[in-house]
């Protein structure tokens, strides 16, 4: 059975395409710095927004029908699991993402669901063996159900923190069955309204608690991939505890986590916590704990996750730019975390806007190897920092320049002489000349 009928499978046919059902920009076989585009950017489908989201609202009910011709849940999944291999075999995608209760419907009980799931899962298996294709990374949703209304591995509730430890066994085993390369955390409800109703410090550590021991019961599974959290501020909890980079990573220090977890950075994610995509990405690089990517955007008019589609080629350059700097992807990848707008309601817009998506990242990774191989960016970076490979500025950076030796120094200066330019105007035209000359 065919799903997306009209639609046939998306080729690379670049500047000349006359269809909008074609890529212009990702060639997926063609080698960008060092390795085929496919490599580098290794796209991955979101079950949760491809497959099941129907563009539900505040306001309104669902615009998009993914039921895929069944009217019972397990059915609907089987189908559904069908058509996300037909989805991905016309877009030439590798990878997928999803949430347990995303391929398979949540039962009356933990022994249905985990069944469901065992079901399902085997049929995932065959078509993955099947169509060539690739977990970048599972997860559970301890978020959705209602006995999550105050956080899963936070919860005040002791019952409550059993259950979503339970439910994360599952995934994990599922994820490794299937091959899965990550794991990722996303605090649904991890975070808190009130300080009057919450322990913060005993959350926080029962978190770590649960982390520990997911990775210790993955690792005796066999599982060789990455941990991640997703960082994000706020949406559904006003405090989310895993605001940003730097607030994971004190978190993953504080209990010894860094060595197994990495971090899935998203775009709409880091703008919401007041930062740029490319600061997100530079902390964790920085850090070593640069993972993986949810790749989508948000709005800047609008304060809450939207989980668009990228099309800017600013942000996707710079995000590539700040992939090929880290070495690019290990387990990690592109993981388009991003839906269709409730009005864009056609299969139709589905597959558009996956080429819309892929394209800009195509782009941006094309002018993020011209920013690498052109140089001017890096070495005005380099040379900027100059004073500290020699003289007293050599002994700050190797920490042996002592706080008298500074004073000295500085008493013999008088006062600085030269401070020069930062140049920004100058490098953002640096980066104009790259996007759009040739
Ligand atoms: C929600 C998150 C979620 C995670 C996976 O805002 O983006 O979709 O990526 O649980
Ligand atoms: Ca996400
Ligand atoms: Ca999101």
């Amino acid at each position: 059975m065919e799903f997306f009928e009209n639609i046939g499978k998306i080729r690379y046919e670049g500047k000349g395409a006359t269809t909008p059902f074609a890529f212009r920009f990702y060639n997926p076989d063609e080698v960008i710095a060092g390795k085929t585009m496919r490599e580098q950017l290794r796209f991955a489908m979101s079950y949760w927004h491809t497959m099941c989201a129907e563009g539900t609202d505040m306001f309104g009910t669902g615009t998009i029908a993914k039921t895929y011709g069944a009217t019972d849940p397990m059915e609907s999944a089987k189908n559904k699991a069908h058509a996300a291999f037909e989805l991905m075999n016309k877009l030439d995608i590798d990878y997928f993402c999803f949430h347990d209760r995303d391929i398979a419907p949540e039962g009356d009980t933990l022994r249905e669901s985990n069944a469901r799931l065992d079901v399902i899962a085997d049929l995932l298996g065959e078509l993955m063996a099947k169509h060539g294709k690739k977990v970048l990374w599972g997860t559970a949703n301890c978020f959705g159900n209602k006995r999550y209304m105050h956080g899963a591995g936070t919860a005040p509730n002791a019952d409550v923190f059993a259950f979503a430890a339970a439910q994360i066994k599952k995934a994990i085993e599922i994820t490794v069955k299937l091959g899965g390369e990550g794991y990722v955390f996303w605090g649904g409800r991890e975070g808190y309204e009130t300080l009057l109703n919450t322990d913060m410090a005993r959350e926080q550590q029962n978190m770590a608690y649960l982390m520990r021991m997911a990775v210790d019961y993955a690792r005796s599974i066999g599982f060789q991939g990455d941990f991640y959290i997703e960082p994000k501020p706020k949406e559904p909890t006003k405090h989310q505890y895993d605001f940003d980079a730097a607030t994971v990573l004190a978190f993953l220090r504080k209990y010894g986590l860094d060595k197994d977890f990495k971090l899935n950075i998203e775009a709409n994610h880091a703008t919401l916590a007041g930062h740029t995509f490319q600061h997100e990405l530079r902390v964790a690089a920085d850090n070593g704990v640069f993972g993986s990517i949810d790749a989508n955007q948000g709005d800047p008019a609008l304060g809450w996750d939207t989980d668009q589609f990228p099309t800017n080629v600013y942000d996707t350059a710079l995000c590539m730019y700040e992939v090929l700097r880290a070495g690019g992807f290990t387990h990690g990848g592109l993981n388009f975390d991003a839906k269709t707008r409730r009005g864009s309601n056609s299969p139709e817009d589905i597959f558009l806007s996956y080429i819309a998506g892929m394209d800009a990242y195509a782009l941006g990774l094309r002018v993020a190897d011209k920013m690498m191989r052109d140089g001017r960016l890096n070495d005005f970076v380099k040379a900027r920092y100059a004073s500290y490979e020699s003289g007293i500025g050599k002994k700050i950076a190797d920490g042996t320049a002592t706080m008298a030796e500074l004073e000295a120094y500085a008493l013999a200066m008088g006062d600085v002489s030269t401070n020069q330019s930062g140049r920004q105007e100058y490098l953002e035209h640096v980066l104009n000349e790259l996007m759009f000359f040739g």
